[in-house]
């Protein structure tokens, strides 16, 4: 099951700080980001082994996670939401802004061959 978890914020007048420290549950190998998606959807798969923290650090989108049993949203649309998913957690991503920016935190060296396609 994918897990939201909220970043600890720090917010004065001159703005906020986002930390992200001792929260990602596992060693970060790779690190990407997801931007000038406006209109478009990806994703639609999961992974064999990939660990990953899903952080929109400007603008929004909807992230999807499909089960056995139900479909998930999860809408994030603040730089403190992180957005856990586990390797068999299938998803798709839409709903982006053109201002959007999408961070991933990932547990492995990217590899092709850890992609499955199938959301069964
Ligand atoms: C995921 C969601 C959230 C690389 O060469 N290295 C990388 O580390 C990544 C992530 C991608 N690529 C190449 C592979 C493709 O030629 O970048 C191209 C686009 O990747 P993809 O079509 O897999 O992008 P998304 O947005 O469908 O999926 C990505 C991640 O690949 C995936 O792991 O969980 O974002």
């Amino acid at each position: 099951m994918p897990k939201l978890i909220s970043l600890p914020t720090f917010k004065d007048k001159r703005g906020s700080l986002t930390v992200i420290e001792k929260i990602v549950p596992f060693e970060v190998k790779r690190v990407y980001f997801i931007y000038n998606s406006e209109g478009y959807e990806r994703g639609f798969h999961k992974h064999k082994l990939t660990k990953q923290a899903l952080i929109v650090t400007s603008g929004s989108c909807s992230v999807f996670v499909k089960n056995s049993k139900e479909t998930l949203n999860y809408n994030l649309d603040s730089p403190s939401k992180c957005l856990m998913l586990n390797p068999e957690d299938y998803h798709w991503m839409n709903n982006f802004k053109k201002e959007t920016v999408l961070l991933v935190l990932a547990s492995e060296y990217y590899d092709i061959n850890d992609y499955l396609d199938n959301d069964s």
